[in-house]
């Protein structure tokens, strides 16, 4: 099973992408992400056998245990890649040290139940677009928006329709953290 961890966005920050991404239709082209499918990727596992399903998701467990919801704002579009068939993405202005600790520990957390993920160094962003054409000059300004990140989810991806399909296999919600330092203990409510 293709397996990849990521945050998903509340509802206000998924409808400011799909009207960027809309706004985006009319200046690039290339292969859109489909509305319904912005996510924020910590972690990319790639192929794992399904009887190690459960162990990723404990893996998950464990890394949010302790971490609380994290306030996020976008920021500039960014791209990975060639100017000609590069990757597009809404970047964020508020929550990168968070996310950055987050995907830490979850990378962290995976390794410690002996699962691979690709290293490569996190950079927060929603990708909404592939292969696209980024020489014809200026982007639009992106619709910012800000929110509240407290779901962190395993997902599936089958790549063997015309589009990839997400499907959470596992959600974990983040919970303030109160202290209550009556008794001289932490305790998470
Ligand atoms: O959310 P983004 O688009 O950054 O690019 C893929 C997507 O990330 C990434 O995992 C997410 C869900 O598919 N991905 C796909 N194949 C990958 C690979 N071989 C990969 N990341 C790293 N290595």
């Amino acid at each position: 099973m293709r397996l990849f961890v990521a945050a998903e966005l509340p509802d206000a920050m998924m409808e400011a992408l799909g009207e960027t991404s809309a706004l985006l239709r009319d200046h690039v082209s290339g292969r859109y992400v489909a509305p319904g499918s912005f996510h924020l990727t910590l972690a990319f596992l790639g192929e794992v056998p399904v009887a190690r399903v459960d162990d990723a998701c404990a893996a998950l467990d464990e890394a949010c245990a302790l971490q609380p919801p994290i306030a996020v704002a976008f920021g500039p579009l960014g791209s990975f890649g060639r100017a000609h068939k590069a990757t597009l993405w809404q970047g964020f202005a508020r929550g990168v040290d968070e996310l950055g600790g987050l995907a830490g520990d979850v990378r962290e957390s995976l390794a410690d139940h002996g699962l691979v993920y690709d290293s490569t160094a996190f950079a927060p962003h929603v990708t909404l677009m592939r292969r696209a054409d980024l020489t014809g000059g200026l982007l639009p300004t992106p619709v910012v928006e800000r929110g509240v990140i407290d779901t962190v989810t395993l997902f599936s991806s089958d790549l063997s329709g015309e589009r990839p399909r997400y499907e959470p296999v596992h959600r974990v919600t983040l919970r303030w953290e109160l202290l209550d330092d009556s008794e001289g203990m932490g305790m998470l409510v």
